[in-house]
């Protein structure tokens, strides 16, 4: 029989009139399939590296990393095998199971390919889950990234199409969809979300999750950024994403894409307790873990631990972990796939 749940013809004006719910309402919907679809308590964890930074040509305004900016950031080549997988290491002693590597590139050389392979294959053997981020790919680069055992490729939409062309002039939003379109074709599974700050309207923000739920598939990981604003930038000044829109923009995605991880993502130290709290509440089940994302700052490692720890949220698997964060007091983590599948009564608090 057909999920009803998992659509890929949402429109405009379905997904609006869920955003515009009273605020209970909509985190009510989006509270009830995030239990049928996915243990409330428990997130996965990735840990970001970058593994070139800066000197992109593209102009992304909200960058720190494009040429075009006059930005504080530490250059960098692209780094060592040795360095990233010493970090990869780290990474997963503190509790990370999936390890993302981002490159400032417009797209791949054939030599840059050639070390990212290498750093996959060498991540993968540590037993992490790999991903990348590395600008537009064609075909073949994807498929010869998922033969090395490429996990994710993360290529965001960012917003909407007809705003996407006010943030970025040096490739559209059709760019964007084709390189989504080569990762999905070689087998590689699809991390794409989006940044809200960007000064963009709140239909923009339905827009985006409009096109990201009607992709053929839905992506498997849906990172929500919320802009960090970095100086020298064009988008230094702009307003700050009100906490109960960005709340609601979790919530859409949700609901949108019922068992996509939604990831709480850049934004996350500027954001209190209780706000991250009504994300994971709203269905964010996945965060950037590591006191650094590329070049700015993350949440701390150690208020990281404290708040997962209030919240009694476990981590997701990495049974090799020496440093799991997770509590003493509480009960052994289940598996997802002990969790059960229907739970039609939201008031039912979730079966231990
Ligand atoms: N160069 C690659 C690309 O553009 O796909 C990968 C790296 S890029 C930093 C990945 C994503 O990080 C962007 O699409 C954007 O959503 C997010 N991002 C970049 N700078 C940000 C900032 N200052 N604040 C919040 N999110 C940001
Ligand atoms: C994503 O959506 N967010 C991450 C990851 N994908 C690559 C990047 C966040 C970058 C934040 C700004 C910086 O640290 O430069
Ligand atoms: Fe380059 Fe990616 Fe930054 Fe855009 S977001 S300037 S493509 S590193």
């Amino acid at each position: 029989m057909k999920n009803l749940d998992i659509k890929n013809d949402w429109t405009v004006l379905e997904l609006q009139k869920l955003y515009d719910l009273p605020f209970n309402d909509l985190l009510w919907k989006s509270h009830e399939l995030h239990r049928k679809y996915h243990n409330p308590n428990e997130i996965q964890i990735s840990t970001l590296m970058s593994i070139k930074t800066g000197g992109c040509p593209e102009d992304c305004k909200y960058c720190s990393q494009s040429i075009r900016y006059d930005t504080d950031i530490n250059l960098e080549k692209t780094l060592p095998l040795s360095d990233i997988i010493k970090q990869a290491k780290d990474a997963k002693e503190s509790g990370a199971t999936r390890f993302c590597m981002g490159a400032a590139w417009r797209n791949l050389t054939k030599s840059n390919l050639a070390k990212v392979k290498e750093m996959v294959k060498e991540v993968k053997d540590l037993g992490l889950e790999t991903c990348v981020t590395l600008g537009m790919l064609s075909g073949t680069q994807a498929e010869e990234l998922k033969e090395v055992g490429l996990d994710y490729y993360n290529h965001n939409l960012d917003t909407s199409e007809e705003y996407y062309k006010k943030v970025v002039t040096t490739r559209t939003y059709q760019d964007r969809l084709d390189t989504l379109k080569h990762v999905r074709d070689a087998g590689v599974k699809v991390c794409s979300g989006g940044i809200l700050g960007l000064g963009e309207e709140n239909i923009d923000r339905v827009k985006l999750i409009q096109v990201l739920a009607n992709l053929e598939v839905h992506p498997e990981s849906v990172p929500i950024n919320r802009l960090v604003k970095v100086e020298g930038t064009p988008y230094f000044d702009n307003f700050d994403v009100d906490e109960f829109d960005f709340i609601r923009v979790i919530a859409l995605a949700r609901i949108a894409m019922p068992k996509a991880y939604v990831r709480l993502s850049a934004g996350r130290d500027a954001m209190n307790d209780q706000m991250q709290a009504l994300c994971f509440f709203a269905g964010a089940n996945s965060i950037f873990y590591g006191e650094e994302l590329l070049t700015t700052k993350n949440s701390t490692i150690d208020h990281d631990r404290k708040l997962l720890k209030k919240l009694k949220i476990n981590t997701m698997g990495n049974s090799n972990s020496s440093e799991k964060i997770e509590s003493d007091e509480l009960p052994t983590e289940k598996k997802l796939k002990d969790i059960p599948v229907a739970i039609n009564n939201i008031q039912k608090p979730h079966a231990s």
